[in-house]
């Protein structure tokens, strides 16, 4: 018989992911917690974390790492108002290292809290009605949206769908107001019987996003359930529905494979939308590998299965037959930066944020802007970024001017603005090499190749991570750039502009100077015999990778 994997034991024994935390909390002899509870906390939304950068100094004075927690909001949808704004800002003040940084996934991160600071800035966040529960962990995790309100009349009905299936999909235990949250209690242990997730919950994490065409600024085809909007006439129908996408790979082992997700169909009707992303994770339940985590995730589910046989399974489950996909077109997935009305006329305005994190004067700048139009949301983007609206015409006119100094010092070239990095060094422990920290400098080294070769308005979506998970969804950029080892990146090539086609590898292990000679000489063959319309990726893609 095949021996289940370390995790699902952890699991099962946590009688609702409650494990010894408590006890670990009240230990004031480590900064971390006990090895179970290090994993249990992540489906309450937190990883323990030290500063890789003070490892050999700590080391050398024969202290312990310096350990501290990392803490991720759930956040469905990426939308906030601005009073929460102003919470997580006064939070981020109080506890932590005070950066603020927007993920990938349209929420943000506060780093470096101590284990004694955990439960204050849970039960402020929960007094801000934020919380971080399953934003980590074996569990459905933050459901994202496009985000951008000015891409359709119908935004608000379809950006719902991702609150309702995040709520839809939470796990029954009431361990997160438990343990973390300071005050009374509501909660009835008899509540907490979990038809979904049962006491194993699901092999691996689970991702789903929603995205609304023609954007596709989510990576719809990333995700393990891709939820595709369809509009005809002006009138929400309901979604195509693909299964089976994530990027993570290891390096040296060739079963790994990042995939993009299968369409299987469509389906429309709130419940029968709902009903069906609720029996895609019992499936997976069911049918996902629980012995080697590495082959858990519903990619390697959905391919053991066969597309058919899991479309078989799930249809047995939600207990009618999906219609055909319906037509749909991907044309952007880049942010709309600056300002766009909505069909209404209220105005959004898009702000780059150079890989999320959230610099001190851009802090200052949004904490006044929270203050001052108390009823504008805050709206995270999952390519790092923020829109704040609406704003009337006359709003419009003061915020420009409020922001006047900031887009001048902000402004980017479209090749920074269509770069995104992992968090990497000095927080994550999985980081073999920086990204984040620098890929900037590296966009600085990149754009004077466009320049020669007069391509600096060209929106070519780079991305890079520290290692192969591909936090910043590297293999569907059309330069992607994956750790291997300090200072050297495995270049990926041939990705779509909009993320309809992973790239693939084009050479191992390059320092800078190599990525810097191989870009300058694809770019000359680029712009030398590129067909009328054909994007960098494309032309790689055709080209270099045949
Ligand atoms: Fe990720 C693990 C950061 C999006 C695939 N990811 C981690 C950890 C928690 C490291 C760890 O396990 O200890 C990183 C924490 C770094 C830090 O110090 O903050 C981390 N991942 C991030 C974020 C913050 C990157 C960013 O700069 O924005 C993103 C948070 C998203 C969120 O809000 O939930 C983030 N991670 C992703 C994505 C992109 C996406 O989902 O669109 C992926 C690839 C898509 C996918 O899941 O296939 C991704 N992260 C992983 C994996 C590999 C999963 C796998 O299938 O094997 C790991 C490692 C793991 O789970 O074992 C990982
Ligand atoms: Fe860490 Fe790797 Fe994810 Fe980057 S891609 S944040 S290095 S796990």
């Amino acid at each position: 018989m095949s021996k289940l994997s370390p995790s699902e034991d952890i699991k099962t024994k946590s009688e609702g992911l409650r494990g010894s935390i408590k006890e670990s909390l009240l230990d004031q002899h480590s900064g971390s917690v006990r090895p179970q509870d290090e994993f249990l906390v992540k489906f309450h939304g937190m990883y323990v974390q030290d500063d890789r950068d003070r490892r050999t100094e700590r080391a050398e004075k024969k202290l312990d790492k310096l350990y501290s927690f990392m803490i991720r909001l759930r956040i469905p949808g990426g939308a906030i108002t601005a009073d929460q704004w102003k919470s997580i800002h006064e939070i981020s003040e109080q506890y932590g290292t005070g950066t603020i940084k927007i993920t990938t996934r349209q929420t943000v991160q506060l780093h470096g809290i101590f284990k004694h600071q955990l439960k204050p800035t849970l039960t402020a966040f929960n007094t801000a009605k934020l919380d971080s529960i399953a934003a980590c962990g074996d569990v459905n995790r933050n459901v994202v949206c496009s985000s951008n309100p000015q891409l359709s009349p119908l935004f608000e009905e379809i950006h719902q769908y991702a609150d309702k299936i995040s709520t839809h999909l939470l796990p029954k235990t009431q361990a997160y107001y438990e343990i973390w949250v300071e005050g009374e209690k509501i909660y009835e242990k008899a509540a907490e019987i979990d038809p979904l997730y049962e006491d194993r919950y699901l092999p691996r994490k689970f991702k789903i996003a929603i995205a609304i065409p023609p954007s596709n600024d989510v990576d719809v085809f990333a995700n393990d359930i891709g939820l595709i909007a369809i509009i005809e006439n002006g009138v929400f129908k309901g979604f195509n529905v693909a299964v089976g996408g994530g990027l993570a790979t290891t390096h040296g082992n060739l079963n790994t494979y990042a995939r993009l997700g299968s369409l299987i169909g469509f389906v429309s009707g709130e419940d029968n939308i709902l009903k069906t992303v609720y029996e895609i994770l019992t499936v997976q339940r069911d049918f996902g590998n629980r012995e080697d985590r590495k082959f858990s995730r519903l990619k390697y589910t959905v391919d053991k299965m066969t597309v058919e046989g899991f479309k078989a399974e799930l249809e047995k489950r939600i207990g009618f037959d999906f219609e055909e996909v319906k037509p749909y077109k991907f044309t952007e997935r880049s942010d709309r930066f600056g300002w766009e009305a909505d069909h209404q006329n209220n105005w959004f305005y898009t702000f780059f944020i150079e890989h999320g994190v959230i610099t001190p004067d851009q802090k200052i700048l949004f904490h006044d802007l929270a203050q001052q139009y108390e009823n504008t949301s805050f709206i995270f983007t999952c390519n790092q970024n923020l829109i704040l609206g609406p704003f009337n015409e006359s709003e419009k006119t003061t915020v420009s001017t409020k922001i006047e100094d900031y887009t001048k010092k902000y402004h980017s070239s479209p090749l920074r603005k269509n770069s995104m990095a992992c968090v990497a060094l000095p927080s994550c422990p999985l980081a073999l090499a920086e990204a984040q920290r620098y890929l900037p400098e590296m966009i600085t080294k990149l754009e004077p190749l466009l320049q020669k070769y007069h391509l600096g308005d060209e929106e070519i979506v780079t991305r890079m991570t520290g290692c192969p998970n591909g936090c910043g969804r590297p293999y569907v950029a059309e330069i992607g750039m994956v750790g291997t080892g300090p200072g050297q990146y495995n270049l990926m090539l041939g990705g779509d502009r909009y993320g309809e086609r992973l790239n693939k590898l084009y050479k191992e292990k390059l320092n800078e100077a190599q990525i810097l000679t191989e870009i300058d000489d694809l770019l000359g063959q680029y712009v030398g015999n590129k067909l009328v319309s054909e994007t960098f990726g494309d032309f790689c893609n055709r080209t270099v990778l045949n």
